[in-house]
């Protein structure tokens, strides 16, 4: 029928295969394949049954997400699900790899599902901003029932092949997809099994419809984290209309939800930053061809709170870890805590009950730097001083074996100084975890001058192999997170002084979508982290410093910005923080003044978007799409905001620089000035997004 959509025949089944690499989605020329493949079939009269399978590595993944935006292209989905559904024969679809959106939604439209074992199902619309939008919030009820409809479309997330056989998601779970589907198809014939369509079997919406408290406390439990996102809210109205309207009727309502959604500045947000994590993805000064080292075994070294949980990461994604200390007690406090995280999500059934037991068995600990000697990657998360990390680098580069990867955790500082220290500096990279590092997404992966190619292809597809998003990143203080976030401090002293107090200026960040505010977050993390580096590098923060030298040092002594009470995590606003700040600008002789909400947000965000500028200038960043990614995954910014960078192109450029200038002026901080990037593409009427796919800068 087409390149990328075949017909054949096995006996009397006609096998429809969608071969569309990647992952199959729903282009126009696939969905006007399979639409004239099931016509053809239906025309045919040596047809009996019809198979819709995929080749490659898994059965259609969604809608074609490049193709939104664009001028939409007949037939449209729903039209193809309509065409299935009027299909006199029956119609069953093969389902392996990841059935998901709108080809989980073509699937809903057959009359039968089989799926392979290891097989997932879901409507991960959501995700991007959006509500399914061909059926899925009316299908899926019918053939789930309206609570696990509901938790799945808010959710996003999916359910495996065996669930899905148990809830009657799918018919049959076959041995491979499409010989078991045409199995699975010769019994349909031969037992002239009636051709049911959920679109007209209301039998799993009976229950809801009489008492809807169940489905309510569904919705309300998959809605409740969704803060400051309309999507999962306007999933869960979707899936109520298959209890309140007829089916056409939701169908019409489903379709009008979906398209003013995805006008939305929110899904346009999501939609960037799902393409801008795979972007990252893309190294440059890679050669072609060029392939990463073997990883079997990775040892850690410092069994700290950073080093535990990197060894969590690597142990959950089954790869064995030799967890170093030189001292025996450090070891086992570091053992003991990746046990009691393990029970812990075992316990809130996270993971299964044998999980923690079969995960400590990967962990081999050790006392001793000498035991990285059979390790192929070896990475160092001991104290934050260089010339600790020396030490440490000295010892692993006697030890380690020819090959082996020498990382370090290090979130700021000069990697290629540590390198000097070793015989390999090629063999050095730095892979900066964000903490908790079992948990956290990010992976910051520092190229040094002297990383080889091959070094960098070996941590970034290893950050993957262990389910963390890597962007690689240039050595500079900081690197590109903390460097950003050094500057958002700054600001956040700055306005202390201006006249905000803690608890406006985290209200203002956290109503902007971060999920805590900086000062509040500062308590949680230990003042004292940032007071040291202040120190080691002789800056000072007045009002900052003051705090920690009354020994308020965050949630750990009861009192920082805010005040806790005991075993309560809560921050309290506090008066005394208050008489600080006043009088350490009594000091200063500054003068406070009444500061608005607005001028906290620009004054907190755009020196950040500045500093991403610069080190867009100094190529510490590949393109301002890995900035954006960083701060998502890293820092809790919010996803429905795409990113600083994403953020700064919607308010404008213009807009910026001439706050930015204003700021320089008033607060007489040079710092604030527009860095000349920044300046140019505003002048110039441009955009960051112009530069995500450009070649690097400078
Ligand atoms: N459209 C276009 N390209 C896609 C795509 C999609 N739906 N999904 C993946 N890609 C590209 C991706 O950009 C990358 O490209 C390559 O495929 C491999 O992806 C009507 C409207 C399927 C679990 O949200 O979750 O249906 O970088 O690196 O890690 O209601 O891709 O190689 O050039 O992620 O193995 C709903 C999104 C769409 C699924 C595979 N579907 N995709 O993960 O590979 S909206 C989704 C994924 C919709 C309907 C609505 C994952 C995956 P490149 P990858 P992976």
């Amino acid at each position: 029928m087409s390149e990328v959509v075949k017909l054949a025949m096995v006996k009397r089944c006609a096998v429809i295969t969608i071969d569309s690499p990647p992952v199959n989605a729903l282009s126009a020329a696939v969905r006007g394949g399979v639409l004239d493949s099931v016509n053809a079939a239906n025309a045919d009269g040596t047809v009996e049954v019809i198979v819709i399978a995929c080749a490659g590595r898994t059965f259609i993944a969604g809608a074609d997400i490049t193709e939104f935006g664009k001028p939409p292209q007949h037939p449209r989905l729903s039209d193809v699900i309509a065409g299935i559904e009027a299909s006199a024969k029956p119609v069953i679809a093969a389902i392996h790899g990841t059935a998901l959106g709108g080809g989980l939604e073509l699937a809903l439209g057959c009359h039968f599902r089989v799926a392979v074992k290891d097989a997932k199902l879901g409507l991960p619309e959501v995700k991007l901003g959006l509500v399914p939008g061909a059926g899925g919030t009316q299908r899926l009820p019918r053939a789930v029932g309206p609570e696990l409809a509901v938790r799945m479309i808010v959710s996003g997330e999916p359910i495996g092949a065996a669930e899905a056989l148990e809830r009657g998601l799918v018919d049959e779970i076959v041995d491979s997809t499409t010989s078991g589907a045409v199995a699975f198809a010769e019994k349909v014939v031969a037992e002239r099994r009636p051709l049911r369509l959920l679109r007209t079997d209301d039998s799993k919406l009976v229950a809801a419809r009489a008492d809807r408290s169940l489905f309510t406390a569904a919705a309300a439990s998959a809605t409740k984290k969704s803060r400051g996102l309309i999507a999962p809210l306007a999933c869960a109205d979707a899936v109520s209309w298959a209890l309140d309207l007829p089916f056409e009727e939701a169908l019409d309502k489903e379709r009008e939800c979906f398209l003013k959604l995805l006008s939305d500045d929110q899904s346009k947000a999501q939609r960037y930053a799902f393409f801008a994590e795979r972007e990252a993805a893309k190294l440059r000064g890679v050669p072609d061809g060029t392939q990463p080292r073997p990883v079997e075994r990775v040892a850690i070294v410092g069994a700290g709170t950073m080093g535990s949980g990197i060894a969590m990461a690597f142990a959950n994604a089954g790869i064995p870890v030799t967890l170093i200390d030189t001292g025996a007690e450090q070891l086992d406090r570091g053992l003991g805590m990746m046990r009691k995280n393990w029970d812990a999500t075992a316990a809130r059934s996270g993971i299964a009950a044998d999980e923690p037991a079969k995960r400590m068995a990967l962990i081999d600990g050790k006392v001793g730097l000498e035991h990285v000697a059979d390790a192929d990657l070896v990475i160092e998360a001991v104290f934050e001083t260089m010339a600790v990390k020396k030490q440490v680098f000295t010892a692993i580069d006697a030890h380690a074996k020819p090959g082996a990867l020498l990382a370090t955790n290090t979130s700021y500082l000069d990697i290629n100084e540590i390198a000097a220290v070793t015989k390999r500096p090629q063999d050095v990279v730095g892979m900066h975890f964000f903490s908790p590092a079992n948990i956290m997404k990010l992976c910051e992966i520092v190229r040094a001058d002297q990383t080889a190619p091959d070094v960098l292809l070996t941590a970034t597809t290893l950050a993957r192999r262990i389910r963390k998003t890597a962007v690689v990143v240039g050595v500079c203080h900081g690197f590109v997170g903390n460097r950003m976030l050094a500057v958002r401090g700054w600001q956040g002293e700055s306005l202390l002084r201006s006249g905000a107090l803690p608890e406006q200026v985290d209200a203002v960040m956290t109503r902007f979508g971060l999920p805590m505010g900086p000062f509040a977050m500062g308590d949680l993390a230990g003042l004292d982290i940032g007071w040291r580096s202040r120190q080691d590098r002789g800056i000072r923060w007045d009002i900052a410093d003051a705090i920690c030298e009354s020994g308020r040092l965050g949630q750990k002594t009861q009192k920082g910005y805010y005040r806790y009470e005991p075993g309560s995590r809560a921050p309290l606003p506090d008066p005394e923080v208050e008489r600080l700040i006043e009088q350490t600008c009594e000091r200063l002789g500054l003068r406070r003044r009444a500061i608005d909400d607005e001028e906290i947000l620009e004054r907190m965000i755009y020196p950040m978007i500045n500093e991403g500028a610069r080190i867009l200038e100094e190529n510490i960043a590949a393109r301002p799409s890995d900035i954006d990614v960083i701060w998502l995954y890293g820092y809790g910014w919010p996803i429905h905001r795409g990113g600083p960078m994403f953020y700064a192109d919607q308010v404008g450029l213009k807009t910026i620089v001439e706050r930015l200038e204003f700021f320089a002026q008033r607060l007489n901080d040079p710092a604030l000035r527009p860095t000349p990037l920044l300046a140019r593409l505003a002048s110039e009427g441009g955009s960051f997004a112009s530069m995500n796919r450009a070649p690097a800068v400078g």
